[in-house]
């Protein structure tokens, strides 16, 4: 009876899923872009993707063989002729063949010489051939890659972040989505909680017989083990974000501690004014710095006392802001005032304690109090500077027992709909747990389910597609 059931659940789910990507279709138009950026350069790189590839590339290009008469993935030698005969470039043309290409679709890649007006002139003449052929919208070649299911949307999303990564973390995070780390976890919870839901279901037709199939303990701990993966994934975006974006360092303290001077050392570079004047900042600062492949948003701010000064009080309230909205805090004292207990207390209500770093400067003067802190530094000697760095990666990969294969969420939009999943299958665990009737137990594992689909693109709309589309450029 059990296996004949387990059957039945799983046939369900594949006929759900089915139905699900039954709105991804091939596309009619074939689509043109410059891929590479548009300028001079070596080469360049024009993409064309759909039905029409193969026809319009040979109605403008003379090599051995017409184009749709090569193998996939093999590269031609040729000349493309404007249509008065003119030369206007020799070029290279890979070849895709369908279904075997980014876009799934019958795609070419010409490299021409990198000069606009080459590169301008031949997408003008693809785009005279017929009315079938136009420029790609931003986005639309991973765009169609998705819609045909060469990957999913956690993926397409990747593809963006991959290309616009600035460090070697953020580049390592990227390659993690955009290999399916994430869309696997995923997938498997979506699984995972369609075969707790068609049991619901099952139970549902079966009531009058009073059968049970599951049992109520049995998808009590079905869904506690949903809900402690979704955790593990909503807990990774903290590292997540970090790795993307980087971390937000605030550089804070009394005046005159030498917070500037420290923004400089970490720089390199003589960024801010420095002088024996306390109050010399009046602004917040935001300079970046890469250590060790992670990036650093250096916030140096204004010292805070209290002051009349109209302006000097301004740059204190930003300097509060930027308190609130790092992910650390250097809390800044030097050998010559005592420390700032006032400050502390106020950075305390500020942020977590577990954000602040705090530092001793200008230890290369001569003191005689021993000052407690994590750091002691001179940013004129460059004294403690290495272990401060360490410090600053210690508290950045704090609780992130994250392995290269792990998935990680990153995205806020993945983290959003996490969170939402999150409430719809802690109403169904209630449910449960009130011994509620079925159907409201299926329809919050459903809801569940639908959020994590819509994360790699199983369950969406044209808007959500186009909201992350249109963020893309021209030509990816
Ligand atoms: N001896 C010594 N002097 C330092 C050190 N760091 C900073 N100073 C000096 O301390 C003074 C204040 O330095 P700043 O970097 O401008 O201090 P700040 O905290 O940015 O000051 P405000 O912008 O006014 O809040 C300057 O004269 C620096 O040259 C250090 O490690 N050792
Ligand atoms: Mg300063």
């Amino acid at each position: 009876m059990e296996y004949y059931l387990f059957i039945f659940a799983t046939f369900n789910i594949n006929f759900m899923l089915h139905k699900i990507n039954e709105f991804n279709s091939f596309s009619e138009d074939t689509i043109v872009a410059l891929a590479t950026p548009s300028g001079t350069g070596a080469i360049s790189v024009i993409r064309v993707s759909g039905p029409k590839s193969f026809e319009v590339i040979d109605s403008i290009f003379k090599g051995k063989k017409p184009i749709s008469q090569v193998p996939s993935h093999t590269i031609h030698y040729g000349k493309i002729y404007d249509f008065d005969r003119l030369l206007i470039d020799d070029v290279m043309i890979s070849v895709f063949k369908k279904p075997n290409s980014y876009t799934g679709e019958d795609s070419i890649e010409i490299s021409t010489h990198g000069s606009i007006l080459i590169t301008q002139k031949i997408i003008e003449l693809l785009l005279k051939f017929n009315k079938n052929i136009r420029l790609a919208e931003p986005g639309e070649f991973t765009k169609r890659a998705f819609l045909n299911n060469k990957i999913d949307l956690a993926q397409a999303e990747a593809v963006a972040d991959v290309i616009s990564s600035r460090t070697e973390a953020s580049l390592r995070g990227a390659r993690n989505q955009l290999d399916g780390f994430l869309s696997k976890k995923v997938d498997e919870l979506r699984s995972m909680l369609l075969n707790a839901s068609s049991f619901v279901e099952l139970e549902l037709d079966f009531a009058e017989e009073n059968i049970e199939f599951i049992g109520h303990s049995g998808l009590l701990k079905r869904i506690e083990v949903i809900e402690k993966e979704i955790d593990s994934l909503l807990n990774s975006y903290s590292f997540g974000r970090i790795i993307k974006d980087g971390v937000n360092v605030a550089l804070v303290g009394k005046p005159n501690v030498g917070k500037s001077s420290i923004l400089n050392y970490l720089l390199k570079e003589s960024r801010a004014i420095i002088s024996h004047i306390p109050g010399t900042t009046r602004d917040v600062i935001r300079e970046e710095v890469s250590i060790d492949g992670i990036l650093f948003k250096l916030f140096d701010t204004a010292g805070i006392r209290t002051s009349e000064d109209l302006i000097e009080k301004e740059g204190i309230i930003r300097s509060k802001n930027a308190i609130k909205n790092a992910d650390i805090v250097l809390f800044i004292n030097d050998v010559e005032q005592n420390i700032a207990e006032d400050l502390k207390d106020e950075i305390g209500k500020l942020t977590d304690e577990e954000k602040v770093i705090s530092v001793i400067n200008k230890v290369d003067i001569p003191h005689k109090a021993n000052f407690a802190a994590d750091v002691h530094i001179s940013a004129l000697t460059g004294f403690g500077m290495d272990i401060l760095l360490k410090k600053l990666k210690e508290k950045t990969v704090i609780n992130s027992n994250y392995s290269e294969k792990s998935a990680i969420v990153s995205n806020v939009r993945h983290f959003n709909l996490l969170t939402q999943a999150k409430k719809y299958l802690l109403n169904a665990k209630e449910s449960v747990e009130n011994r509620l009737s079925g159907e409201f137990i299926a329809v919050d594992l459903r809801n569940t389910e639908n959020c994590l689909g819509e994360i790699i693109g199983v369950v969406t709309t044209d808007d959500i597609l186009n909201n992350i589309f249109s963020k893309f450029c021209i030509g990816k």
